[in-house]
């Protein structure tokens, strides 16, 4: 049993399911802007490994096949360090709100608002460590021979011996200076325990989570995305008149992988009125990309009319944004009439001016992926 060596886990978590462990954060416990480490949304496709399983060292694969293996002691000693803010939102959240749309059920865990936390991690650069394997990541470096692409269609693989999981992002991702990319083994100044990936896990900001691999043991550069059923079968979104059923392979092959995410919020906690005051109205917002989020509209009438929230200070590290921006609005009692609409609505605007669609009815896909309409909360 792969399972048996599992590590503990806070009972406050909601399990979706035990074996893998899939674990969200309550909403109500997500009003920290830093996630405290034990509430942190744990996603595992497969068993956590133990630690003499988990590789101490990262192996980045040259184009023409030799290795340069870096231990953790190497990449501590040889790079500068970096603490960057980052939310991790896995590409299924606010899943079962999709769900509930006209065409029907999604397929995959069904996450209520928590499959998302932040927390800073520490760790190098990709970029240096690429640059001290060999590898051009200044300017104007030769497209690889061997690839009939341009370097903008190359791909930076990671992959987990330990669980066999791996993905890609984009190589422009991983060398871009702006796009804090880091080999990480901190996590809110704590060495990243086993269920998050540590010793050591790559970190890519503003990405969806799916492309933060844990147990990282592998680097390489390829031509072609990741070959991993992970990269090619899952994680990429269809119209909403695709039924699971239709899609053949080249459709499949065809699709967009989801990096960047779409601008998102949610609301978490809802604190009531005691007699005559207010009622306050808290969540998150997040964008993809590294997009700020600027402004946060909330309705107490199922969305007839708006109010804008209050965007909470913080200290966010990092070249652009990566982390979410909690947000609080209270509402006075005497504005919160009973009636068919009386229903919280959140939305978010990021910095690009993008905001969320209204509905899930023509935004659904059949995997429940990036599920960001507007979201309801009946009062
Ligand atoms: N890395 C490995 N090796 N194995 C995994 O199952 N799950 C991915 C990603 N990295 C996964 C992985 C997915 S889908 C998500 S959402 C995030 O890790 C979850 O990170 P967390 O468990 O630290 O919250
Ligand atoms: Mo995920």
């Amino acid at each position: 049993d792969p399972f048996k060596y599992e590590p503990e886990r806070d009972p406050s978590l909601i399990f979706r399911t035990e074996k893998p462990c899939n674990a969200e954060t309550p909403g109500d416990l997500l009003t920290d802007f830093l996630t405290p480490l034990k509430l942190f949304f744990v996603r595992n496709h497969l068993w956590v490994p133990q630690t003499h399983e988990s590789p101490k060292s990262i192996t980045i694969e040259l184009s023409d096949g030799e290795e340069k293996t870096y231990t953790l002691e190497d990449l501590k000693v040889k790079f500068k360090e970096h603490t960057i803010t980052v939310t991790l939102q896995c590409s299924g959240n606010r899943r079962s709100h999709m769900s509930k749309a006209v065409p029907g059920p999604t397929s995959g865990l069904q996450w209520d608002v928590g499959a998302i936390g932040t927390a800073d991690f520490s760790g190098v650069r990709l970029r240096d460590v690429l640059k001290d394997a060999g590898y051009c990541v200044d300017g104007d470096c030769p497209a690889p021979k061997q690839c009939d692409s341009q370097e903008a269609d190359q791909h930076v693989h990671f992959t987990s011996p330990a669980d066999t999981y791996a993905v890609s992002i984009p190589l422009q991702t991983a060398i871009n200076p702006q796009a804090d990319v880091l080999l990480a083994w901190d996590m809110n100044g704590e060495p990243i325990n086993r269920d998050h990936g540590g010793p050591l896990r790559a970190i890519v900001p503003g990405v969806t989570a799916a492309r933060s691999v844990k147990w990282l043991g592998k680097v390489n550069i390829s031509c072609d995305e990741s070959q991993s059923q992970w990269q090619k079968r899952d994680y990429k979104c269809f119209g909403p008149n695709i039924k699971q059923s239709q899609v053949r392979g080249e459709d499949w092959d065809e699709a967009e992988s989801i990096q960047e995410t779409p601008v998102q919020s949610a609301i978490t906690k809802i604190v009531k009125a005691e007699g005559n005051s207010q009622t306050s109205v808290n969540g998150f917002a997040f964008s993809g990309g590294g997009r700020r989020i600027v402004r946060v509209d909330v309705s107490a009438d199922g969305g007839k009319t708006w109010k804008q929230a209050d965007l909470h200070n913080d200290k966010a590290k990092g070249t652009r944004r990566w982390a979410w921006t909690l947000w609080t609005i209270d509402w006075p009692i005497e504005e919160l009439k009973p009636g068919q609409k009386a229903e919280f609505v959140v939305k978010a605007v990021d910095d690009a001016y993008n905001t969320q669609p209204q509905s899930f009815d023509d935004t659904w896909n059949f995997r429940g992926l990036c599920a960001n309409a507007w979201m309801r909360v009946a009062i």
